[in-house]
């Protein structure tokens, strides 16, 4: 239901202009000075103000300028004036206001008036609904529902800067799933599909903090970020993440490292580096030698 603040001081209006918004179906709040208005305004969620002009503190043009500068997302004003000077309507209009209502009010011009606010309010929260639905969509892999290399590069970025900012460790784990050519090439695109997400569900059930991070940073390969735990901390991690993907025991017989799916694991630490690019070269640079070393292992 839309919810309309009406700002009114003298006391017959205020209950009048309630009515008659209500009578169209709007939940109303109401307030006597545009200060308690910009009070109630913070408190509850308004989707459409109706605003006297005169007012005995601030006016209803200040009062709407008020109301624009705290709240980011746009809702409707619609203002109430004695005066219907074209001066007026532009300084309200120029103030933020949408529409200009004469008093003495006609009933059904205000309701009509705010009817029609009223869909353009609720047009733009479905618009801003379906944005933020959007928003998830385009950062979550499709495959394995974890989050998708997009988002994983954001965090990169704020973690990273944040650890340096307050100096705290984040380490960054590069995982690739050993063999996985022929594990495709022989059981087939679609159980390796079914592997990639087997393996980043475990991968993320492993991962117990809030802001541990666990993407898909590639085809068959994931990137885990770890916030402010040391060193030992990153490795412990690492092993029991090692083990978490052997031990969902998926066979592979053409893997030359074991009868199952494995992983090796790339290892690097924020601290030592002067960039984001700087801490992947180094990750990549380690699961690298985990590769050569035999697989199915850590390197730092
Ligand atoms: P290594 O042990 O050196 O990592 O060998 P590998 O075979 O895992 O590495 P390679 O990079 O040669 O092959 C990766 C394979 O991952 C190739 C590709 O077919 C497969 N792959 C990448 N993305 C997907 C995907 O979304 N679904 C499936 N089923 N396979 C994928
Ligand atoms: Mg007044
Ligand atoms: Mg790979
Ligand atoms: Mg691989
Ligand atoms: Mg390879």
């Amino acid at each position: 239901m839309t919810t309309t603040l009406v700002v009114e001081d003298s006391p017959a209006m205020r209950a009048l202009t309630c009515d008659i918004i209500e009578n169209i179906g709007f939940k109303t709040i109401a307030a006597e000075s545009g200060e308690e208005a910009l009070d109630l305004f913070q408190k509850h969620p308004i989707d459409l103000v109706v605003l006297d002009v005169g007012l005995p503190g601030i006016d209803g043009f200040e009062t709407c300028r008020k109301m624009r500068q705290v709240r980011e997302d746009w809702f409707p004003v619609v203002y109430l004036s004695a005066s219907s000077s074209d001066e007026y309507v532009i300084e309200g209009l120029e103030a933020g206001g949408d529409a200009y209502v004469n008093k003495p009010v006609n009933t059904n011009v205000l309701q009509s008036i705010v009817r029609a606010m009223g869909r353009i309010s609720d047009m733009k929260n479905k618009l801003a609904a379906a944005n933020a639905q959007l928003e998830q969509l385009a950062s979550i892999d499709g495959l394995t529902q974890i989050p998708n290399r997009r988002s994983f590069d954001d965090a990169l970025e704020r973690y990273w800067r944040q650890a340096q900012r307050n100096k705290t460790d984040l380490g960054l784990l590069l995982i690739d799933v050993d063999h996985f050519k022929p594990y495709n090439d022989n059981y087939g695109h679609l159980q390796g599909d079914d592997t990639l997400q087997q393996v980043a569900k475990r991968l993320k059930s492993k991962l117990l903090r809030p802001f541990d991070m666990c993407a898909r940073y590639g085809g068959e390969e994931f990137a885990v970020l770890l916030p402010e735990v040391n060193r030992e901390g990153t490795l412990f991690v690492a092993k029991r993440l090692l083990k978490a993907i052997q031990t969902l025991a998926i066979p592979h017989e053409y893997s030359t490292t074991s009868d199952h799916i494995t992983a090796s694991i790339g290892i690097a630490f924020a601290q030592s580096t002067d960039s984001t690019d700087q801490l992947i070269k180094n990750a990549d640079k380690a699961l690298y030698q985990a590769k050569e070393a035999g697989r199915n292992q850590l390197k730092v």
